[in-house]
C-alpha cells in the first residue's frame, strides 16, 4: 500500500549539515519527498507534537532541544513508507541502531538522533497535518 509518513530532520543534524545526506537516503530507498519546509519550532509547538510523551522523564529536554534550531520536516511517500521509513533510521538509540542507519550513522545519542520518523498510520495522518495543508503535498508525476 502506497502511504505518507512524516519525517524531521532535528536541528543538531540540520547545523551539522546533514540535509543532503538524509533525504539522499530516502530518495535511495524508493521514497519520494512529496512536501518538505525548513522550519524553527517554538517550544509550545514543539509541546504539543510531542505531546503524547508528556509523561515521559525526558519531555522537557526533548522539547526544548527540538525548538533549539531549525528542522526539516518532509512528508516521505511510498510503499510501506511509515516501516520502510522507520527501517532506515534505525532504532530511537543511535548505539543500538543496526550499521548503516540514519541513527547509526548521523545521531550523537539517544536525543540527538538525527531524525524522527511516524510510528503507525494514525500518527503520520496527525502529524503530516500538524504541519502540511494539502495544497502543499505534491504527489504529481511530472
Ligand atoms: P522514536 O523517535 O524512535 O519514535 P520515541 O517515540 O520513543 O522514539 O521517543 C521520541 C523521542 O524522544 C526520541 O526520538 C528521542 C527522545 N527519547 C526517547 N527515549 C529517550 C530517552 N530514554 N532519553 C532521552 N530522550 C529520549
Ligand atoms: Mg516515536
Amino acid at each position: 500500500m502506497v502511504e505518507r509518513t512524516l519525517s524531521i530532520v532535528k536541528p543538531d543534524a540540520v547545523a551539522r549539515g546533514l540535509i543532503g545526506e538524509i533525504l539522499r537516503r530516502f530518495e535511495s530507498a524508493g521514497l519520494k519527498i512529496v512536501a518538505t519546509k525548513l522550519i524553527r519550532l517554538s517550544r509550545s509547538r514543539a509541546e504539543a507534537f510531542y505531546a503524547v510523551h508528556k509523561e515521559r522523564p525526558f519531555y522537557a529536554s526533548l522539547t526544548e532541544y527540538m525548538s533549539s534550531g531549525s528542522v526539516l520536516v518532509s512528508v516521505l511517500e511510498g510503499e510501506g513508507a511509515i516501516m520502510r521509513n522507520r527501517e532506515i533510521m534505525g532504532a530511537t538509540d543511535p548505539a543500538k541502531a543496526a550499521p548503516g542507519t540514519i541513527r547509526r550513522d548521523c545521531g550523537k545519542d539517544v536525543e540527538k538522533n538525527a531524525v524522527h520518523g511516524s510510528d503507525g498510520a494514525e500518527t503520520a495522518a496527525w502529524e503530516i497535518a500538524f504541519f502540511f495543508t494539502p495544497e502543499e503535498i505534491h504527489s504529481g508525476r511530472q
